[in-house]
């Protein structure tokens, strides 16, 4: 069993977020400086709102981490929201003497009408402070601490835009992951995403906004990561409830995704290489897997455990619910038809999210390989990861 557990707190408009990460092994090297890497590549793209403009986002280690490398010890870590400074009554933790104007007008697509009902609120603020995608800062911090795990097993992840507001991007294979950073859409398709700028901006002008489609690619994971033993250790599907978890997220597959509805069987599973097929590219899979597939339609599972081939799995995110131009709702108090509120929001967080797709699938992982290989310390992680390669490849005769 492994004591892998995280969790997040924290409002958009308050002091900051918190994250604590529990059970990595002692000995991983990891920096602050490491974190912001993602934190930045989050909280940039194309469709932004002013709100970014504000925020450096930046991790402080408040523990767990001593000269540079983990302790195995809890890590909590602390980001501060500099737009903080301006939200201090608004968000004030002890009872303030003014009256405040409430956020009532509920807006269709967020969590303010249910929140409301269930957590008996008068004011939609005390709903859409913790439900507001700011959260998925923190997410991107515990990530980036598994991801920095993962890179000693020589395992990268990868995210793109697919589509966004119905501009779909031509896939190149290998995809160009440099491209991708370098996009302001997270799209290495530059034709598509020149349509995707302009789409974005005439959403903007039109107060409206736009989702899309994100795929996260995987390469290193060796086979044998999940379990086919049960529902809840299959890895797959704690995948995908990660990405579901994601604001906004509404749908996640893997490989050929809902394509092989239509397929034969035939055309659909992922025809094993034998050895004589390798030809100059030696071992499969620089050890991971002992056998390859001519083709990766699972995207790298079969049995809810990992194949050792790329993990590939797409998600959609809906178009974020603050609409500048706002839609039809009811007052929160007087139930009375109202337009929804609106404050200030981003436009489309379409790439932002593909780097939040990517710290889930980290998270995911990094638990599944230390539930695989366990270790107090990261040298014994290794050695066990070693030990169980070598015992990968055709069995023999017992
Ligand atoms: C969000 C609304 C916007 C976004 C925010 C999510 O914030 P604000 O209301 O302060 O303008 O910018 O996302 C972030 C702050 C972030 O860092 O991603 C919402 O309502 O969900």
């Amino acid at each position: 069993m492994t004591h892998f557990r995280w969790l997040t707190t924290g409002e958009s408009h308050g002091p900051g977020l918190t994250a604590v990460l529990e059970g990595l092994p002692a000995g991983v090297p990891i920096s602050e400086e490491y974190i912001r890497g993602d934190l930045a590549r989050r909280q940039a793209g194309y469709g932004r709102g002013r709100r970014q403009q504000i925020e450096t986002d930046w991790a402080r280690f408040r523990s767990g981490v001593r000269h540079g490398l983990t302790l195995g010890s809890p890590i909590a870590m602390l980001i501060e929201n500099k737009d903080w400074e301006n939200w201090q009554e608004v968000m004030s933790v002890a009872p303030i003497e003014r009256q405040l104007n409430t956020i009532t007008r509920l807006r269709p697509g967020h969590a303010d009408t249910t929140g409301a009902m269930k957590y008996f609120q008068w004011d939609a603020r005390n709903i859409l402070e913790r439900s507001s995608a700011r959260e998925t800062a923190a997410r991107v911090a515990v990530g980036a601490v598994c991801r920095r795990f993962l890179e000693e097993f020589g395992i990268e992840i990868h995210s793109h835009v697919l589509s966004l507001g119905g501009v779909h991007a031509a896939v190149p294979h290998p995809v160009d992951w440099a491209a991708v950073e370098a996009s302001p859409v997270r799209c290495a398709d530059e034709a598509a995403a020149a349509v995707m700028i302009a789409a974005i901006d005439r959403a903007k002008a039109a107060g409206d906004t736009l989702g899309g489609t994100l795929e996260v690619f995987a390469t290193g994971a060796p086979m044998g990561l999940g379990s086919h033993i049960q529902w809840d250790r299959k890895l797959n599907a704690r995948i995908a409830q990660a990405l579901m978890s994601i604001n906004a997220v509404k749908a996640v597959s893997f490989g050929a995704g809902a394509t092989v509805a239509d397929l034969a069987g035939s055309r659909v599973h992922d025809v094993i290489r034998p050895a004589e097929e390798w030809g100059d590219e030696g071992t499969a899979a620089g050890g991971v897997r002992p056998w390859q597939r001519r083709t990766n339609n699972s995207g790298g599972f079969e049995g809810g455990m990992t194949t050792g081939e790329p993990i590939i799995t797409q998600f959609v995110i809906k178009p974020i619910a603050t609409l500048a131009n706002p839609l039809p709702t009811v007052d929160l108090v007087s139930g009375a038809p109202v337009q929804a509120h609106y404050e200030r929001s981003d436009v489309c967080v379409v790439p932002a999210a593909g780097v939040v797709g990517e710290s889930m699938v980290a998270i995911c992982l990094a638990e599944a390989m230390l539930e695989k290989f366990g270790g107090d310390h990261l040298t014994e992680t290794f050695r066990n990861y070693q030990g169980y390669l070598a015992t990968l490849g055709p069995r023999g005769v017992e």
